[in-house]
């Protein structure tokens, strides 16, 4: 697929998706939005898992602010529920797991975009920011939904009212992200963890992003009867049989995603 402001490959069903516009540290303009989520639909058909990066130093710094000129004049509305939402959403809703593999700033929408993947891994170098508020803006595209849930009131609210830029390390402190990693390891380790992905369970996986998802509205009771629903239904699967039977011999699964 002929792509011009990401990059899309395919190795041995994983699949990574590479913003790629370095020169504006990989904003998001219209071309990109629409590139990134055609490849998720690609992905989703093709791969057993998803990697999320960027070329160069940055991870991606938002909206291109550069396609605002007029800002006033630009339907924030439209433009967040009809481009950046469908991406959003399918990145939350896959049903492949979706790895962020953040090598450098990641900023406004495109700090939110990263933390809509299931695991988020940061070079020690990159720093997350919300960086709305320096624009006279609040978090958009899924900020004010995940900065609470992952590192609380207190944490969320500083983060959107200061605007400063939080390192990897304090990210992975606070459990805004999964893993820190040296920069000379990062592309390596995103590939380990890629790999271990893609040889998982997964539609154990698929049900555990949904349980996961509903577990932040549903009460207890309702959560624990999801569970033995959708667990009921995994105890049905080849992988499932497979599990065991790999466990009581010794030997690693071969799980087949069936
Ligand atoms: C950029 C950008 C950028 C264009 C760096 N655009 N060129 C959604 C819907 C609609 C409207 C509004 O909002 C949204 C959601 C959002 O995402 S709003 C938030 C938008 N993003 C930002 O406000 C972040 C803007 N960027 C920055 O604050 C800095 O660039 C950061 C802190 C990310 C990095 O700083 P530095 O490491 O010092 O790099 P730099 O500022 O020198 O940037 C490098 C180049 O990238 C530079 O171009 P140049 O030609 O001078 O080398 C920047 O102009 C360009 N760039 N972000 N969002």
């Amino acid at each position: 697929m002929p792509f011009k402001a990401i990059n899309y490959t395919l190795e041995d069903k994983i699949a990574t998706i590479t913003l790629n516009r370095p020169d504006n540290l990989n904003a998001l303009d219209a071309e990109m939005r629409r590139e990134v989520m055609e490849a998720l639909i690609q992905a989703r058909e093709d791969a057993r898992v998803i990697a999320l990066t960027g070329t160069g130093r940055g991870f991606c710094a938002g909206q291109d602010l550069g396609d605002l000129s007029a800002p006033d004049k630009v339907n924030l509305e439209r433009l967040l529920g009809e481009e950046y939402h469908p991406v959003i959403m399918a990145i939350a809703e896959c049903p492949i797991p979706v790895i962020s593999a953040v090598n450098g700033v990641a900023a406004g929408a495109g700090a939110n975009l990263a933390l809509a993947a299931d695991v988020v891994i940061a070079k020690r170098s990159a720093v997350f920011l919300e960086a709305f508020a320096r624009i006279g803006l609040m978090p958009d595209a899924g900020g004010t939904y995940w900065l609470p849930r992952l590192v609380g009131r207190a944490r969320a609210m500083g983060m959107s009212l200061f605007a400063d830029s939080i390192p990897a390390d304090t990210a992975a402190e606070w459990g805004l992200i999964w893993e820190v990693v040296e920069d000379e390891l990062f592309e390596d380790r995103t590939r380990e963890l890629a790999r271990r992905l893609a040889d998982g369970p997964t539609l154990a996986y698929r049900a555990t992003k949904k349980a996961l998802q509903a577990g932040w509205t549903n009460d207890f009771a309702d959560q624990l009867a999801l569970e033995a629903q959708m667990q009921s239904e995994l105890s049905r699967s080849r992988d499932f049989i497979e599990g065991v039977h790999a466990f009581l011999s010794k030997r690693k699964a071969d799980f087949e995603g069936r």
